[in-house]
């Protein structure tokens, strides 16, 4: 077997702020590069450039033997982005924060230009996934690892193995999905599995449809990821003769029935956050030291979950989730869209693909539970139904083993509820929509109780339900007597009326926190409704410093974890 070879590309490249210039105007093989620049970077978190909204070109070198098949594995290059490698552009990418890949045709040159253009201003015709009025700054660059992964001789290559637990996950046994690419796809292949080592397991004649294998077996000793035990389990899978990829993978088994959520058999519980990936000194590129701190700091106030929004999560974060033990839910990019967004092709087309790569990265995670999309989206309109129910069906088609949610502001009218695994509710009461309200805290629970009564009401009684938002603005350091909005006491009492009835009411299966630390949003005129032009509902501010809430979140989530 040839064990595929991959390199990372990430640390200093060519770079050039092109701004107004238009991608189509650029002959890349005539850049004046202007500067290194770091790459995982955004080039506007950077001072030099902070705050710019234009076109900017990376570029490197690449080392292929010649005559080999390689491709380039990207992480998320933001907004709208173009591929070149030798002058030719290979592909472009309309979404900033979603994985993909793109092979590179063979040459007769060992050394080749790879040329990557961003675009960071906002064109709905162009790049319809991302809008200004998202509640979160959106950057320019290349913000995740770039990979060159050499591919082997032959017709077809392994372009992804999935392992994915099953019923029988507690005696070991999985779903093994590999995808093929190349030029000539066979109708069958014989594969090869081998778990921690072990013995190799030779499947012969696998019958290929649609460019998909798929079999299912047994690790020979099985050993259960769980939250106090995360487990994780090796395995080497190949064609005979031809590609193998190593990868990890979890045994576990995540259901939403009666009503609530199960987790290896158990009911569970979520106690977390919601966390964007932001820094104030790296932006959307937040380092591993950041991402394992923010988890601990989580996990010591008993938290066991972290809704990923609103975009699929870097596969860092994923991989210290399945091995510290933390529960995730990993969405695609949307924010609050509309007609205009459901009547776009060219947004149906960016969110098929992004949404197939975001399984694709994604689906080996033992730590990722649930499958999100179009957080926020009208709902409460027919013109969304076909567009749920396509996209319910192809995260089914590619992983029936996880749960499909989505975050509804329309608890009340939501006309998609029949379609989802678990229903989760973003529900501000007591922050917007109170003005002239003397105590604007008693509308929260009779507002949750509202919520719950429909739901049931509409015979959603077998689906559970989490919070999967709800705060307040707190502004670090900002205390005053009156603990009016956007104080920090003002936020504390709020925090802890939603945590109480999400961790003690029978009907909420948890809850996600809006949000974990403060975050840059709006810019310009968008932010009037947000002071510094921050989002100011973290428990955190932007350097982690705890306010006022973070007591007595802690005091409730650690007493449930207890209990649990
Ligand atoms: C929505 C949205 C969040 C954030 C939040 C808020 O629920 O999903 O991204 O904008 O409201 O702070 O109002």
């Amino acid at each position: 077997m040839q064990k595929r070879e991959a390199k990372s590309l990430n640390g200093l490249w060519q770079f050039a702020y092109l701004g107004e210039a238009s991608a189509d105007a650029v002959a890349v093989a005539q850049l004046r590069w202007q500067e290194r620049v770091l790459v995982p970077s955004a080039f506007d978190a950077m001072s030099q450039h902070a705050g710019k909204r234009g076109l900017a070109a990376y570029g490197c070198e690449l080392t292929v033997p010649v005559g080999r098949k390689a491709r380039l594995r990207f992480g998320a290059v933001s907004m709208w982005s173009a591929i070149y490698v030798d002058g030719e552009e290979l592909t472009q990418h309309h979404c900033g924060y979603a994985p993909f890949d793109v092979e590179l045709p063979v040459s007769e040159r060992e050394v080749r230009q790879l040329v990557v253009l961003v675009d960071n201003r906002y064109d709905f015709e162009r790049i319809p996934m991302h809008e200004e009025y998202f509640d979160f700054y959106q950057y320019g660059g290349i913000l995740r690892e770039v990979k060159l992964e050499l591919l082997p001789e032959g017709p077809a290559y392994l372009d992804y193995v999935h392992i994915l637990p099953t019923e029988g996950y507690r005696d070991g046994e999985v779903e093994i999905r590999i995808g093929l690419s190349g030029v000539a796809l066979p109708d069958t292949v014989a594969l090869t599995v081998a778990f921690d080592g072990g013995p190799v397991q030779t499947m012969e004649a696998v019958a290929v449809a649609n460019g998909q294998a798929c079999v299912r077996t047994r690790v020979a000793q099985p050993q259960l990821w769980s939250l106090t035990s995360p487990h994780l389990h090796q395995a080497e899978v190949g064609m005979v003769g031809g590609d193998a990829v190593a990868c990890r993978f979890g045994l576990r088994h995540v259901e939403a029935r009666s009503g609530k959520l199960w987790l290896n058999g158990e009911v569970l519980q979520l106690r977390g956050y919601n966390r964007h990936e932001w820094h104030p000194n790296f932006g959307p590129c937040t380092p591993l030291a950041q991402m394992y701190n923010d988890l601990v700091l989580m996990r010591d106030m008993g938290c066991n979950f972290v809704r990923g929004c609103h975009y699929p999560q870097d596969q860092q974060f994923l991989d210290l989730c399945d091995e510290l033990g933390m529960l995730v839910w990993e969405e695609n990019l949307g924010w609050g869209q509309g007609e205009r967004t459901f009547a776009s092709e060219a947004f149906a087309a960016h969110h098929d693909r992004t949404l197939r790569n975001m399984v694709k990265f994604s689906a080996n995670h033992p730590s990722v539970i649930i499958w999100g999309f179009m957080n926020e989206a009208h709902t409460e309109f027919a013109y969304t139904r076909s567009f749920f129910e396509r996209t319910i069906a192809d995260l089914r088609s590619m992983d029936p083993s996880r749960i499909i949610s989505w975050a509804s502001n329309h608890p009340l009218d939501d006309l998609n509820f029949d379609l989802v695994d678990l229903i989760s509710l973003n529900i501000y009461p007591g922050w917007y929509g109170c003005p002239g309200v003397r105590e604007p805290l008693k509308m929260i629970e009779p507002h949750w109780l509202e919520c719950f009564a429909s739901i049931d009401g509409r015979g959603f009684a077998d689906k559970p339900i989490i919070i999967s938002e709800t705060g307040v603005e707190g502004l670090y350091g900002w205390r005053d007597p009156h603990n009016d909005f956007f104080t920090e006491a003002y936020q504390a009492a709020y925090l802890e009326i939603a945590c109480r009835l999400a961790t003690e009411h029978p009907r909420s299966s948890g809850i996600a926190l809006w949000h974990f630390s403060d975050a840059r949003t709006y810019s310009g005129g968008y932010s009037m409704g947000r002071p510094r032009t921050f989002n100011n509902k973290g428990t955190f501010d932007e350097y982690r410093r705890p306010k006022q809430a973070y007591a007595s979140v802690k005091a409730i989530f650690q007493r449930a974890a207890q209990g649990a």
